[in-house]
């Protein structure tokens, strides 16, 4: 394995070249480890034979793509594109009505953090919950289904960076803001920062049933910056932990300017008690929104001290802890929820930054975990045995210790610069301790080049034995930030769209296919099955459609296929539209006729020998 060029990972770094050093020498203990019997082994552990399943989804953020990609694990094959927060022409998603209306005209979105719903802290495996940073909105994702269900806008945000995490019985979908900004967006100048500006939490809920999403409440915070933060678990359940950084306050050159304190604060914030507060009516309105300053309410938040600009904090699968990753302090930091609540209840706190009280460092702090040469943790995982694992983003390996005593037991070199990792289960109370992912920023030499910027690059782990074993690089596209890895069991996908005789537009035989004219509106209740589209059973060319110029077209199109993967597409020619309809769905698709001509409509989707012949046409008279 050859393994050039690394030190420009690190370059402008003051440590660049000490962290060379520490890791040419752990590549040059990999090479001799990697012996060709060794690499088949490694193969043998990835190989999935044909007609069996990977054991894993690993439910991967689309990073600013705005999609969430679905891969298999342990083989590390991609399985497929959702389409989250930005159309995605193939399958028509921001096309046809339905989704056009969730995207409401945006066009890209930045997804950072998938969270897949949980009851009693485990993966539920029926949705995932998706942050857009870019545009400030919060998702859900129907994994019966793997098509988006909602999307919710989030007013008085500067981008949700640092959820979606979820609480432990998804009670809440938490998105705390990255930038603070003035609430509702407004114009206020960066000198009154401190008094204008606001960090801001939003509490968001999800009905199961309805499959919709409303804003519960948000929560005012200082204008710190957020970063990936974690709901407690079992008795730290009614809590939310989250990171600060810029508690400088630097409006420029944050760079700089937002680190020049030594130490951040981790928050800590009793959602349950909010709740309550709400509950009796105590917010304001803003926005629209009930807004609650928590500061307002004894018991409702603390600040704990932490070392610079941590990036993540994550809480231990036992819910007795919460570790924060340095960052900018090359350690991780393990605090004990059971002396936060000791120090709470004996009021143990004299100091308070921007009206929240602080917590004692020493007296939460359990202990920091430091290893030799290991710089930039960003986020920790877990296993099955009590070990924590963390990405180490500049010296670029996977570092294993004991939470329980902070001993290191063993660091592997990861192929370069990882940002998250995510473990088998890794965020549920009960991880499975058999695979860890690192999503890695930078690819180098890993794959075949493609030009001047490479894919992103996944290294997989097998963290089943004492040492890891790292097993393969697979490469992705931008841009993964965190992952789920869920068991394969508990995500149930439907074979079929029901077919539902009572469903709004759909029409379910050849036979029943027509089409309405009201005004200037031409309503299609047409149906697609192998092999073509029927749009007017009662007309002699049944796959012709046509309208006068200016018409408002409706094609509500039924596959009546109830044949699992038997997709009909539905493009027309020269309209710059394309649309899907999958096994037993109604889709619409509207547009307005305003081109006369002749068009030729086809399926896109290729579902039968006769798909070729699956065609129609759309005539536009002209005015
Ligand atoms: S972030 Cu990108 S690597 Cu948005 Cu969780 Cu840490
Ligand atoms: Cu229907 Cu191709």
């Amino acid at each position: 394995m050859k393994r050039k060029g690394i030190i420009s990972a690190v370059s402008g770094l003051a440590a660049g070249v000490l962290v060379a050093a520490v890791f040419f020498a752990d590549f040059n203990k990999e090479e001799k480890a990697s012996s060709a019997a060794d690499n088949k082994s490694k193969a043998e552990k990835v190989y999935v034979p044909y007609g069996e399943y990977d054991d894993y989804y690993m439910l991967a953020s689309g990073g600013h793509s705005g999609q969430l990609f679905v891969y298999g694990v342990p083989s590390m094959r991609k399985i497929r594109t959702v389409p989250v927060f930005t159309p995605d022409p193939a399958t028509g998603y921001g096309y046809d009505e339905n989704t056009k209306k969730m995207l409401g005209g945006y066009t890209w979105g930045d997804f950072h953090h998938p969270a897949v719903s949980e009851t009693k802290g485990d993966y539920d495996g029926e949705f995932l919950f998706a942050n857009d940073v870019g545009n400030n909105r919060v998702a859900a994702v129907d994994l019966s289904t793997f098509h988006t269900a909602d999307i919710m806008s989030l007013p008085n945000m500067g981008g949700p960076h640092a959820g979606v995490f979820v609480t432990e019985n998804t009670e809440y979908i938490a998105l705390p803001t990255r930038f603070a900004r003035p609430l509702g967006g407004k114009y206020a100048e960066l000198d009154k920062y401190k008094e204008e500006y606001k960090g801001v939490v939003s509490m968001a809920k999800f009905d199961r049933d309805k499959k919709k999403f409303n804003l519960a409440y948000q929560i005012m915070l200082p204008p710190w910056s957020y970063d990936l933060s974690d709901a407690g678990k079992k008795m730290s359940g009614d809590w939310i932990v989250m990171t600060t950084y810029n508690t400088e306050f630097a409006t420029t050159n944050l760079e700089i300017n937002a680190s020049q304190n030594d130490r951040d604060y981790i928050v800590l914030i009793n959602w349950k008690k909010l709740e309550g507060e709400v509950a009796k009516g105590n917010y304001k309105e803003i926005e629209g929104v009930k807004m609650v300053d928590p500061r307002d309410y004894k018991g409702a938040i603390y600040a704990i001290p932490v070392s610079k600009s941590p990036h993540g904090v994550d809480v231990t699968p036992d819910g007795k802890r919460f570790i924060a990753a340095g960052k900018l302090a090359p350690l991780m930091t393990v605090f004990s929820f059971e002396k936060a609540f000791e120090a709470i209840e004996k009021e143990d706190y004299s100091d308070e930054k921007f009206g929240i009280p602080v917590l004692p460092y020493k007296k939460v702090m359990e202990r920091e975990v430091d290893p030799p040469g290991a710089l930039g943790p960003l986020h920790t995982q877990f296993d099955d045995k009590g070990n924590a694992y963390n990405t180490m983003f500049i010296s670029s390996e996977v570092v294993k210790w004991k939470v329980d005593t902070g001993e290191v037991i063993d660091r592997k070199p990861s192929y370069f610069s990882p940002g998250h990792s995510s473990a088998a289960e890794g965020d549920t109370v009960d991880p499975d301790g058999k695979w860890l992912v690192a999503l890695n920023k930078i690819a180098k030499d890993n794959f075949l080049s493609v030009g001047p910027s490479h894919p992103e690059s996944m290294d997989l782990f097998d963290i089943s034995g004492e040492e890891m074993e790292h097993i393969m690089a697979a490469p992705v596209d931008p841009e993964p930030h965190y992952a789920q890895i869920v068991h394969k069991d508990k995500i149930k996908p439907k074979k079929l769209y029901e077919k539902d005789e009572k469903r709004k537009n759909a029409v379910w035989s050849k036979e029943d296919a027509h089409i309405e004219r009201k005004g200037n509106e031409v309503h299609v209740y047409g149906v697609a099955l192998r092999s073509k589209f029927v749009f007017d059973a009662k007309s002699d060319r049944p796959d012709a459609v046509t309208v006068n110029q200016g018409d408002r077209v409706f094609f509500h199109m039924t596959n009546i296929d109830l044949d699992q993967d038997i997709t009909h597409g539905f493009g027309i020619n020269d309209y710059n539209l394309n649309f899907e309809v999958q096994p037993g769905q109604t889709n619409t698709l509207e547009f307005v006729a305003d081109q006369a001509g002749t068009f030729p409509i086809y399926c896109t989707n290729f579902c039968s020998a006769l798909h070729q012949e699956m065609s129609g046409y759309l005539l536009v008279k002209p005015k």
